[in-house]
Parts: C-alpha cells; sequence; structure tokens
C-alpha cells in the first residue's frame, strides 16, 4: 500500500475542480458553491501541495478592486496558514458572454484587446504568488462553422497575443512561463490548437519559444482518440513538458473529467512510469506539478467530492508504486530485452557513418535476411502482460 501523500509528491488541484457545484448543460448545481479558503485547507489536509485558479474563480468577474483585495487577501492568509503554494495560475477568457466567439481570436478587435488586459492583469497576481507557470486554455478559440473564421488570421493572432505576454514577462523581470493547453472541441465545435502536435507546431513560430510550453490534459488528447503516454512523451522530447493536467476519460465523447485512472488505466499506468523513471538516465522524467483537472462527478455530494479529491492523490500513488514494482521485476527486465527495447536508443548508423558507408555496407542490405528478421516475433504481448499483471497486483 502507498504511504499517504504528501506535499513532497507534489499534488495540486484547481480551485474549479473541486469547486464545481456541479451545473452542466442539461441541469443545475447540485452541490453548493465552495469558499477558495475553505478548498485550501481542505486539500492542505488531504496531502496536496498546490492549488491553482482562474482570476474569476478567485474573484468574481466584475468586482470592484475593493472586493478584489480582500479575497485575495484572505486567500493568501489561507496559502500561509496551511504551507500551500500556487505554482501555476490561468484565466478564465471562456465564460463570459463577451467571450462567445474567443478571447485572442475574437473576430471583434476591442474584445480581443479586453481579453490580453485581462490576461496581463492575470499575469501580476500569477507573478505576485509566486507562480511559475501561466496556463492558456483557448476552450472558445475557434468556431462552429468554417466560413465564419479565417484560421490563418486567428493563428496570427494569437501568435501576437502569445508575443505580447511573453514580452511583458520578460520586461517585467517575471520568473514565469507560459503552457497551452490544447483541446479538440467543447465548447467551440473546432477548438485551434486542438492537439499537443498542434500547439508544438504554433510555439516553434513564437517570438520567445522558450517561454512557451505545454499543459496537456490527459482527456483531452483521448477527447481526439490519440494516445496521451504518446503525446507526453513527445512533449518531453521537445522539452515542452511545462505543467500537466491528469484526469479521466472514457474513449471518444464529450470531455468527462474524470478522477485519474478512472478511464485508460493502461494508459494511466505507461503515464506515470513515464513521468516517474522516465529520464534518460532513469528517474523521473518530469518534475513539476502532478495537477489534477478533473470534475467531481455531478452525483457526489460535499463528502464525495473530498473522496474524489484523495482519489487522485491515491491513484497516482497507486501507480507509481505499480510502477516501481514493473521495472524491479526481473522477469519484466528479461521480457524488455527479449523485445529489444531499449535497442531502440542506439543510433542506426554507426559513429561517423554517412550515406556512402551506408551504401557500401553490404550486410545492411544485399545480405540482409528480411525474411529472417520478418519472422522474428518481438515479445510485445508478454511484455504487456506483465504489465497488466502488475497493475492487477497479480505479481
Ligand atoms: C476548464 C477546462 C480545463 C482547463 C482549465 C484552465 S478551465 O475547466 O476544462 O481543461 O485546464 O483554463
Ligand atoms: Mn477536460
Ligand atoms: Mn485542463
Amino acid at each position: 500500500m502507498p504511504a499517504s501523500p504528501t506535499p513532497a509528491d507534489k499534488f495540486s488541484f484547481g480551485l474549479w475542480t473541486v469547486g464545481w457545484p456541479a451545473r452542466d448543460p442539461f441541469g443545475d448545481a447540485t452541490r453548493p458553491p465552495l469558499d477558495s479558503v475553505e478548498a485550501v485547507h481542505r486539500l492542505a489536509e488531504l496531502g496536496a501541495y498546490g492549488i491553482t485558479f482562474h482570476d474569476d474563480d478567485l474573484v468574481p468577474f466584475g468586482a470592484d478592486g475593493a472586493t478584489r483585495d480582500a479575497q485575495i487577501a484572505r486567500f493568501r492568509k489561507a496559502l500561509d496558514e496551511t504551507g500551500m503554494v500556487v505554482p501555476m495560475v490561468t484565466t478564465n477568457l471562456f465564460a463570459h458572454p463577451v467571450f462567445k466567439d474567443g478571447g485572442f481570436t475574437s473576430n471583434d478587435r476591442g474584445v480581443r484587446r479586453y481579453a490580453l488586459r485581462k490576461v496581463l492583469r492575470n499575469v501580476d497576481l500569477a507573478a505576485e504568488l509566486g507562480a511559475k507557470t501561466f496556463v492558456m486554455w483557448g476552450g472558445r478559440e475557434g468556431s462552429e462553422y468554417d466560413l465564419s473564421k479565417d484560421v490563418r488570421s486567428a493563428l496570427d493572432r494569437y501568435r501576437e497575443a502569445v508575443d505580447l505576454l511573453t514580452q511583458y514577462v520578460l520586461d517585467r523581470g517575471y520568473d514565469l512561463r507560459f503552457a497551452i493547453e490544447p483541446k479538440p472541441n467543447e465548447p467551440r465545435g473546432d477548438i485551434l490548437l486542438p492537439t499537443v502536435g498542434h500547439a508544438l507546431a504554433f510555439i516553434s513560430g513564437l517570438a520567445h519559444p522558450e517561454l512557451v510550453g505545454l499543459n496537456p490534459e490527459v482527456g483531452h488528447e483521448q477527447m481526439a482518440g490519440l494516445n496521451f503516454a504518446h503525446g507526453i512523451a513527445q512533449a518531453l522530447w521537445h522539452g515542452k513538458l511545462f505543467h500537466i493536467d491528469l484526469n479521466g476519460q472514457r474513449g471518444v465523447k464529450y470531455d468527462q473529467d474524470l478522477v485519474f485512472g478512472h478511464g485508460d488505466l493502461l494508459n494511466a499506468f505507461a503515464l506515470v512510469d513515464l513521468l516517474e523513471h522516465g529520464a534518460p538516465e532513469g528517474g523521473p522524467a518530469y518534475e513539476g506539478p502532478r495537477h489534477f483537472d478533473y470534475k467531481p462527478s455531478r452525483t457526489e455530494d460535499m463528502a464525495g467530492v473530498w473522496a474524489s479529491a484523495a482519489a487522485n492523490m491515491r491513484t497516482y500513488l497507486l501507480l507509481k508504486e505499480r510502477a516501481a514494482a514493473f521495472r524491479a521485476d526481473p522477469e519484466v527486465a528479461e521480457a524488455l530485452a527479449a523485445s529489444r527495447v531499449a535497442e531502440l536508443s542506439e543510433p542506426t548508423l554507426n559513429d561517423g557513418e554517412g550515406h556512402a558507408d551506408l551504401l557500401a555496407d553490404r550486410s545492411s542490405f544485399e545480405e540482409f535476411d528480411a525474411d529472417a528478421a520478418g519472422a522474428r516475433g518481438y515479445g510485445f504481448v508478454r511484455l504487456n502482460q506483465l504489465a497488466v499483471e502488475h497493475l492487477l497486483g497479480a505479481r
């Protein structure tokens, strides 16, 4: 059994997760609103180390300056009392009707300027609270109708916005990086930067790509039918895994935001194995917050909310423990060797070898026994079965 979560595990939660009153497009809220101060205390008691928020989660949209200051002050007090940190902050550019056609990419130029001002104010708050990551989820940046959005102009405007924000952080001297969170659809019919791959390509064209990375969410990639562990591996490969949203999703459908592991459990196992043991030299491949972005199901009362928050952390720790057992199992080591998993890290060419040498190497082609290589099994099923058995606690 894993130990209970501690701050060293770096578990964090969005204020909007445990605080979700469970209103959905078909029904009213099933739970009362949750005060931010209570959220901080309860999550700290459960063993989390951090809490994250949108500007409007903390201070209601349109509140006056005095209300804003008071809300921030009491939140800060709760942080001081509990030792909780704010590793990440994000902006709500999706709830108010003004953003119905997006924030950075609204067809309305005035809305775009307003969105930038809202974000700049929130960047100041993020820096003030010591956040190191600023997430940008562009849920309203997109369209329902192809002819209503000039996508190339929208990408120009998206880039213009991000370039302004990185310049702002540089000019202010803030120790803050941006993380784009892709999602394929919902609430827009089609969202811009829909997947990890699209966002990576976008980042490479920015003025300060070094300040911009990703905040991939499990369910968002899976909504597009993609393999989340693969997406994370590629984000790591590019040095772009700045933050991560952990949750669960069952297949290609609406965004479920289930508890971590309550969707594709085998992929969650591979993900935790990658995060915890995926560094080339062994050990963790990612050192940042393990951030849960889930929604406690609408069927749960407040006791169920706290139980589900604890479930996220417990599942992560169980998977971490199972992954460690998998890695330590001699039979797994043997199966990995039989599957030649490590052989893939050997360069295909010899040291200093170029195309002329390869063309001269008869053993690589003329004498290569393609039929024999094609007949040889890789043993991947045995390897996967060992993973399943570790996951089930059978080994
Ligand atoms: C919203 C969305 C999440 C994002 C949040 C950050 S807001 O709840 O569904 O995936 O991470 O803006
Ligand atoms: Mn989601
Ligand atoms: Mn998210």
